[in-house]
């Protein structure tokens, strides 16, 4: 084992001597080490996946169990009186993603090394990850989250481009992290920073100068962008992005034998939601500027680039007024209205042109006019983007369109973050499903064994013990591990409906206050950052923490019922609040959420899903049956239709039923005053009952009734022993293998 020689040559004295610092620094060099010996794939075509956020999470045990050496390593510790786990805690982790998006790009490079296909990723180098949260007198504050210590996963490379934007130019260098497949080969990710930039920029919070372009540009992840100067840094953030990535991708293809005409045989560019959108325009700047013509250029970067959509939300679809783009990259703007003028010179339709009538660029429609592929990311998704958000374009570009069911991947999401688990599947039906995750259908052979199903009760009452120990230990949480389990862990945003979770809790904060105690304890668990500029989405975390004390602090209800929402909620906490979930909350109003993540998660975890027909809740359905799920709610068709009519005044649901106006009333009652601020409650309030853009009132009544009859048969615990079972060998499917190995059938195309 080379370990014992790294420690002696770094620390100078034997193991059981070292910290668990030092241990952690030395077994980064050596699985960097072991990282880089691996092959990488080599072929003519290749893939960049482009995104602006990589949420990787720790790497350390990831890296270990790719390579193979996990269970030795953890050995080789113990025997010299060290634990690995306690080391892990060590690592910092990246946060450089905002949530699914982040997670799903970071997935699939662990799927591309793992199948071995020819691919890397091309992000940014953000100093800061996404901030970390504090809670202060139960409300959200932001700090900043710095991830990379004197040594870490980055490789300094000599890939050095020069960045021209309006006025300046930027040197961007390439930094490298080795990606592990499991047992096969090292991809790596590539990400480009600025060497000018400047920590010392942040002020109080996250506040920093957001004018400096230099010093900043690779400062944070996502600037706050609710004022023009954060969203402008955003656009020099993207264009330094994609622009380092095209040269890159230009100078790889050349050297692999491309003469660039040919550049769509040697590179496919796969296009992460809209924010690499500027590789489009920016690839055909380059191509030009290396003497191709432009209709030639087009038609090259048209066969070279494809799109995945994930949002239908509109705010969150991106749109940049003409004068950014003017101000940062003028000279990408030439081509930008040149590729417009082209769309319209031959569709009347103004909503399929990239420029509308305000002067504002449509990032979306660049990538469907002018990408060889477009797709969503679970099948009702890419459902409603055919047949209502970008019917338009796909009347046009029918053949373009086309679906990628997310995935997850299981080295992480089941080997890693629950080996109790995994080794009990193992015993069961063999290693196979660790490298074709459809074995897991070989578990259905169990779901009548009561011996196998009071064992699956076990791992999850052993991971819900796991969980009490750890929230003890980093937050000080007390949770009771005999009680139901029912989480939900995902970015605060109205339409996930956290608020209808809370007014569940209220809910039964009254049956029990009167009397109506629930058969087994409830645990209600949230994790969860609101963006800093999201007013209600903030008032929802401070109603949730109110809740929190209030009931904590009275002893009637809290032997039965007890909420937690965890702070600084990032993929290390998810790795350890998903295996001990009992049932995991999926309520996003129906059509809302694209796909959804965790719900995988979760699943392949053996908890039991309560959720609307959304997103990949969809096709989880479909494949456990509905015995094995609890699904409520209006149909996507119906909320489609509500919005059409703009009927849905949720006024109306308050007044009708007194269930609803009581839990909304309490929200700004005196007891919850005396906890919290009437500033935040009031608007949150009025926002319930005036607005409600996301139709909590709408499935509250269902909801409440579906949250019941799982609770309820929940006692039956081998009942629902087998519902975890079906779960699990159903899980497959959502494997980012199978993700991967799609794109590459279908899109990719790869050698
Ligand atoms: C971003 C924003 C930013 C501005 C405020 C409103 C808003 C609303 C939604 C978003 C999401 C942007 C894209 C995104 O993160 N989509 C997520 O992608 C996941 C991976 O495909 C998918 O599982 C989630 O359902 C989807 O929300």
């Amino acid at each position: 084992m080379e370990l014992a020689e790294i420690v002696k040559k770094r620390c100078g004295k034997p193991m059981k001597e070292c910290t668990n610092e030092e241990l952690y620094f030395a077994l980064l060099e050596m699985t960097k080490k072991m990282a880089g010996e691996r092959e990488s794939t080599k072929g003519k075509r290749k893939l960049y996946y482009i995104s602006a956020e990589f949420l990787i999470g720790k790497l350390l045990s990831n890296n270990l169990i790719n390579l193979g050496i996990y269970d030795d390593v953890k050995k080789l510790l113990e025997e010299n009186g060290k634990s690995l786990s306690e080391i892990e805690d060590i690592e910092p982790e990246p946060s450089l993603g905002n949530g699914g998006l982040g997670r799903l790009a970071a997935c699939f490079l662990d799927s591309i090394a793992t199948l071995g296909l020819n691919g890397d990723g091309i992000g940014l180098n953000y100093h800061y990850g996404l901030f970390r949260q504090v809670f202060k007198n139960r409300l959200q504050c932001e700090t900043p989250n710095p991830w990379m210590d004197k040594e870490s996963w980055l490789e300094k490379t000599d890939v050095v481009y020069s960045i021209p934007f309006g006025g300046f130019t930027l040197q961007s260098r390439m930094y490298d992290i080795a990606v592990t497949g499991y047992e096969n080969r090292t991809t790596r990710l590539h990400l480009f920073d600025v060497e000018t930039v400047e920590e010392g920029l942040v002020r109080e919070g996250i506040d920093f100068d957001k004018e400096d372009i230099a010093k900043n540009l690779t400062l944070f992840l996502y600037p706050d962008d609710s004022d023009d100067k954060g969203r402008l840094l955003r656009v020099y953030q993207q264009y330094f992005m994609v622009s380092s990535g095209a040269r890159l991708i230009l100078d790889e293809a050349a050297a692999r034998g491309s003469n660039l005409h040919d550049l769509y045989r040697y590179a496919t560019i796969q296009i992460n939601d809209t924010h690499p959108t500027m590789v489009i325009p920016e690839l055909i700047r380059l191509l030009m500027e290396r003497g191709i013509l432009m209709e030639e250029a087009i038609d090259i970067v048209s066969k070279t680039c494809a799109y995945t959509n994930h949002t239908i939300l509109a705010e969150a679809l991106e749109k940049w007024p003409v004068h950014y783009l003017e101000k940062a990259v003028p000279h990408l703007m030439p081509i930008i209205y040149e590729l417009n003028n082209r769309v319209v010179k031959k569709y009347r339709d103004e909503s399929v042109y990239i420029i509308d009538s305000e002067n504002r660029v449509h990032m979306a429609h660049i990538d469907i006019h002018y990408g060889y592929s477009v797709n969503g990311v679970a099948y009702l998704h890419t459902e409603i983007l055919k047949n209502s958000e970008l019917n338009h374009f796909y009347r046009i570009y029918p053949e373009k369109f086309n679906n990628k069911t997310n995935g997850i991947t299981f080295r992480r999401w089941l080997l890693h973050c629950n080996p109790r688990l995994s080794a009990l599947i193992e015993e069961l039906i063999g290693p196979g499903f660790k490298k074709d995750a459809a074995e897991l259908e070989k578990l259905s052979a169990y779901v009548n064994d009561d011996a196998v199903l009071d064992r699956i009760l076990g791992v999850k009452e052993a991971c819900k013990a796991e969980l009490k120990d750890y929230l003890k230990q980093t937050q000080g949480i007390e949770l009771n591990e005999k009680s139901i389990f029912d989480i939900q862990i995902k970015r605060l945003h109205e339409y996930k409906r956290q608020q209808m979770n809370a007014l569940y809790v209220i809910s039964k904060y009254f049956e029990i206050k009167e009397g109506k105690k629930p058969s087994a304890p409830i645990t209600v668990l949230f994790g969860a950052k609101a963006a800093p500029a999201y007013i209600i989405a903030k008032d929802i975390i401070h109603l949730i923490l109110c809740l929190q004390q209030l009931i904590e602090n009275d002893p009637e209800v809290s032997p039965y019922l007890k909420v937690v929402m965890v702070e600084n909620y990032n993929v290390t906490l998810a790795e350890k609040l998903i295996p001990a979930a009992d049932i995991h909350e999926q309520i996003s109003l129906a059509s809302k959420e694209a796909s959804g993540t965790s719900n995988m998660k979760f699943m392949l975890n053996g908890a039991v899903a309560l959720g609307t027909m959304d997103g990949a809740n969809v096709e989880i359905a479909d494949l456990v049956g509905e015995d094995n799920i609890y699904i409520f709610g209006e149909s996507s068709d119906e909320v489609i239709r509500h919005y059409e009519k703009a009927d849905y005044v949720s006024k109306d649901f308050y007044e009708a039923d007194p269930k609803i106006r009581r839990a909304v009333d309490f929200i700004v009652s005196q007891e919850m005053l005396a906890i919290g601020r009437k500033e935040n409650l009031n608007r949150l309030y009025n926002e319930l009952l005036n607005k409600d853009w996301f139709m909590t009132l709408l499935d509250f009544k269902a909801y409440c009734e579906e949250k019941e009859r799982a609770l309820k048969e929940y006692g039956n615990r081998r009942a629902w022993a087998k519902k975890m079972l079906i779960n699990i060998s159903k899980a497959g499917f959502f494997s980012s293998d199978r993700t991967i190995a799609q794109y590459n059938a279908e899109v990719w195309k790869l050698d």
